[in-house]
C-alpha cells in the first residue's frame, strides 16, 4: 500500500536514482492543493449513503432484471450484499483520493474481485455500471461550488474519476 510520496520513492529506488525534479514538482503541486483533496474526501464520505443508495436505485431502474426473481440482487440478502459491495468500493476510492495513489484500491479491493464475482455468478458488468453511477454522483457532490472556497478542481476531479474508472474496469 503506497501513497503518492512512497510511490515516487519506490520508483526512484527501482531506478537507483534520486527523486527527480519533475517528481518533486508533482508532489509539491499535490501538497499545495491538499485542502481541496481533503474537502473532496470529506464531502464524499459525508454523503456516502446517499451516493450508494442513489446509484443503486438508478442501476436497478436501468437493469430491473437484477431485482426480479433469479436476478442477482433478488432477495434481501443479495440486495444487502450488493449495497455493501458498492459501499466498500466507494470507501476504497476515498482512500485512493486521500493518498493520491491507487495502490490501496488495487491491492485490497480490486485484486481478484473479477474472479470473485465470476465464481459467485454476480454480473461484473452490472457492478461496473453501478460504480459509474457512484462516480457521477460523487463528482457532482465533491465539485459542488456551493458553500466552499472557489478554486480550480478540474485536475482533482479527473483524478477522482480515474479511481472509479479503475474500479469499474476491474470488474466490467
Ligand atoms: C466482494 N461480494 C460478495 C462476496 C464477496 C464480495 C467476497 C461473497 C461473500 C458475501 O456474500 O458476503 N467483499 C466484496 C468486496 C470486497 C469484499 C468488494 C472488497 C474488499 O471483501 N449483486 C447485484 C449487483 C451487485 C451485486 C450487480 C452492485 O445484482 C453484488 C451490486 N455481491 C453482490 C451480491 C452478492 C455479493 C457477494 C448479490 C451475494 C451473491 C450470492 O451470495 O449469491
Amino acid at each position: 500500500m503506497l501513497d503518492a510520496f512512497t510511490k515516487v520513492v519506490s520508483q526512484a529506488d527501482t531506478r537507483g536514482a534520486y527523486v527527480s525534479d519533475a517528481e518533486v514538482d508533482a508532489l509539491k503541486a499535490m501538497v499545495a492543493d491538499a485542502n481541496k483533496r481533503i474537502d473532496a474526501v470529506n464531502r464524499i464520505t459525508g454523503n456516502a449513503s446517499t451516493i450508494v443508495a442513489n446509484a443503486a436505485r438508478a442501476l436497478f431502474a436501468d437493469q430491473p432484471q437484477l431485482c426480479a426473481p433469479g436476478g442477482n440482487a433478488y432477495t434481501s440478502r443479495r440486495m444487502a450484499a450488493c449495497l455493501r459491495d458498492m459501499e466498500i468500493i466507494l470507501r476504497y476510492v476515498t482512500y485512493a483520493v486521500y493518498t493520491g495513489d491507487a495502490s490501496v484500491l488495487n491491492d485490497r479491493c480490486l485484486n481478484g474481485l473479477r474472479e470473485t464475482y465470476s465464481a459467485l455468478g454476480v454480473p461484473g458488468g452490472s457492478v461496473a455500471a453501478g460504480v459509474q453511477k457512484m462516480k457521477e454522483a460523487a463528482i457532482e457532490i465533491a465539485n459542488d461550488p456551493k458553500g466552499i472556497t472557489q478554486g480550480d478542481c478540474s485536475n482533482l476531479m479527473a483524478e477522482i474519476g480515474s479511481y472509479f474508472d479503475l474500479a469499474s474496469s476491474a470488474v466490467g
